[in-house]
This record gives structure tokens, sequence and C-alpha cells, in this order.
């Protein structure tokens, strides 16, 4: 038998590299959310997508403890029984990576290799962050407020406990919650428990989970998730722009039937009814549209689902029998639309490039 050699995990491959072990075991742990469940409202909590940079951490619910301090006037600890006998909200917020989409981008940046489903959208219950700030005192020269979680490890050759932060006037918004309940259920461990920030309209790694520590701080934070990572990147050397809210993007249940290995699919000719969601982090999505091998339509919109769940959308598709490849994209109320061609970049961030399904439409039998 021949061995091939394998690529040393580097910045970027391209893309007829296979993936790599490391890209697999990533994969493996952190996994997508099946694109079929785009038909569905809400993601039920085990095939909402995952992302874990660590280990998931073991937390005592009892001793656990959130440590609200930094640049504050008072600095607060509260159990979870005293979080959760606050104002309680509950909003359906459609989360996204950032790095969903990457391993379609050429050359690959190494990292946790997504196709399209690093997305889900769940009911996330909770209390709100602002009163406790307001409670807690924020310095007028606080700059950012830092969320700590209870995972800790190595990326980038950097030991430190996952953290990110939000400036200030982000982490007021009303909407930003301390979130005990996932689709009315306590967190699963894979998703924060007991406690996870979830920041609507904002890429996921802003949502801290397993969260322990809030922090004002008077400097901007410079973490490794801050500084090291999240970063529109033109090279290594370069700092880069901060990755802050999702890029308007729609997603298509992939019609017909699948191929189990090449995941192709199969439709029968005739009317298909086409669908899936759209969501934007920065507006509201304003229109969906479909292309069938290449001439765009507009597709029919379903109500808007609060203001930071993904958006319905449908359209008729008459098929006729031969290869055909779909296309979706969405528009926000910022007129801001998605490309045809991944935008690249040097960590794989934000690409919201527009989805092809190849479909091969064959005569009823
Ligand atoms: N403490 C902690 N919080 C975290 C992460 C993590 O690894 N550790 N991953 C972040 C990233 S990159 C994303 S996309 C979301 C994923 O949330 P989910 O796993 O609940 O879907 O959590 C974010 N919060
Ligand atoms: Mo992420």
């Amino acid at each position: 038998m021949k061995t091939v050699p394998r690529p040393q995990p580097g910045p970027a491959l391209p893309a007829e590299v296979p993936l790599t072990a490391e890209e697999l075991q990533l994969a493996s742990r952190n996994h997508a959310m099946p694109l079929e469940m785009l038909g569905r409202d809400r993601t039920p909590a085990g095939m909402h997508y995952l992302v874990v940079h660590f280990d998931v951490p073991a937390i005592d619910a009892g001793s656990w403890r959130l440590r609200i301090g930094g640049a504050v006037r008072r600095p607060l600890e509260l159990t979870l029984a005293e979080l959760q006998a606050r104002e309680q909200r509950t909003l359906a917020v459609t989360l996204e990576c950032a790095g969903n989409g990457r391993s379609l981008i050429h050359p690959r940046p190494i990292s946790q290799p997504w196709i399209h489903g690093g997305i889900g959208t769940a009911e996330w219950t909770g209390t709100p962050l602002a009163p406790l700030l307001a409670e807690a005192g924020v310095d007028p020269e606080a700059m950012d407020i830092v969320f700590t979680g209870a995972d800790h490890g190595l990326q980038g050759g950097v030991e430190h406990d996952y953290a990110r932060s939000l400036p200030v006037a982000e982490a007021m918004s009303p909407d930003v919650l301390l979130a005990y309940a996932m689709n009315g259920a306590p967190l699963p461990p894979q998703h924060g428990f007991p406690v996870r920030l979830v920041v609507p309209g904002w890429y996921g790694m802003a949502s801290v989970k397993w969260l322990t520590g809030i922090e004002a701080v008077t400097e901007p934070f410079e973490g490794f998730q801050q500084i090291g990572s999240y970063r529109y990147k033109r090279s290594e050397a370069d700092r880069g722009e901060p990755v802050t809210r999702m890029k308007v993007r729609a997603l298509m249940v992939p019609p017909g039937f699948p191929d189990f290995l090449t995941r192709h699919r199969v439709v029968e000719a005739g009317p298909v009814l086409l669908h899936g969601r759209a969501w934007s982090g920065r507006a509201p999505v304003q229109q969906v549209q479909v292309a069938v091998d290449g001439a765009w339509a507009d597709a029919e919109l379903d109500a808007a689902d609060g203001e930071f769940a993904w958006r319905g959308w449908s359209f008729h598709w008459q098929a006729t029998p031969g290869e055909h490849e779909l296309m979706c994209r969405a528009m926000d109320a910022l007129g801001q639309v998605q490309p045809l061609e991944p935008e690249w970049n040097y960590l794989g961030m934000g690409n919201n490039a527009v989805q092809k399904v190849a479909v091969t439409v064959r005569t009823p039998r």
C-alpha cells in the first residue's frame, strides 16, 4: 500500500489537499446543524451547531458563582438561584459561527472546517445583563466588558481561559442576556451550563459559554480570542479588523433526497417547493432570491420572527429533467448582499458567499 505524506497543519491549504487529521478531529467534536433543520423555526438543542474550543468544563451549579468586578463601584457575586430570581426574558436568537463556510475558502485556513452548518436558532431564556451592570455601577472610564468562561486551553501557543469582550455600549444593550435555559430546558453541558452570554446579532464567538466572570476594563481588552482570532486579516502579520455582527445570509434546505456518500441531491421533475431561512445581524432581511441555473428570481418571505431569529422563505420551482444548480441569496435593509464567490481572508471568517446546490432532476418513475 502506498502511504501518502500527511500535510502539516499550516495557516492555509489549497482546495486539492484533503482534510487533515486535526480538522477531522475538530469537525467531529464541533458538529454542524443538519441543513434539513432549516425547515424549522427552532433548532432542537442536540441539532444546534456546536463550538467548544477546549474541553466542556464540569461545573457544579450549586457552588457556581458569577463574579462582576473590575472597574465597577460595587462588585457583585451571584448564585444561579439569584440570577434566576431576577427579571426573566426569552429571545429567539440565530447564532452563527464566524467560521461558517471556512472549508469553501481557498487556500483553506486550518481550523474548524465548516461547510454551511455552523448555524442554529434557539429560544434563550435568561436575565438581561444591562440592569446588573447598572447595579454594579460601571466606571465611566471603562471601555470594554470582558466575559470569561470556565474552559481553559492553548490556542496559537497562548494559554488562556476562553474570554471575549464587548464595548460597554454593546454590553448595555437590553437584548444581551445571561442565559440559563435553551428551548425551555436548562442549558445542556455543551451549550454553556449553567449560564452563558447570548449576544443577539453577533457571530457566535461573542456569546461566551460557562460564564464565570464579567469584568469592566479601562483599556481595550487584548485577550487571544479578541486579538489573535476573530479578525478579518489579510496575512498572519496583519492585525485585521474585528469580527462583530453576522453578515447577511440565506441558506436552503437541500431539496429531494441525498446520495449517502456525496450528498448530491436527486429530485423528481415537477413542482418543487424550495425553502430555507435568511438572517443578518446588521439589519432586517428584506429580500431573498433563488437562482435556477444562474437566473435569479424573488422568493417569498415568511413573516419576521422577532428581531433576532432567521426569517423563513420559499420559492416554487418547476423542476425539469437534467442537471441543475440552485443558489439562494439574501439582502438586508442596509442593502447588503451576499457575494457569489467567497471573499478570502487569512482566518476564513465571515464567508457569506451564496450557497450552491447541485441537483439531478429525474423523470418520475
Ligand atoms: N467559553 C466558551 N464560550 C464560547 C466558545 C468556547 O469555546 N468557549 N465558543 C464560541 C464560539 S466560537 C461560538 S460560534 C459559540 C457557539 O455556541 P454553541 O456551541 O452553543 O452553538 O460559542 C462561543 N462561546
Ligand atoms: Mo465560532
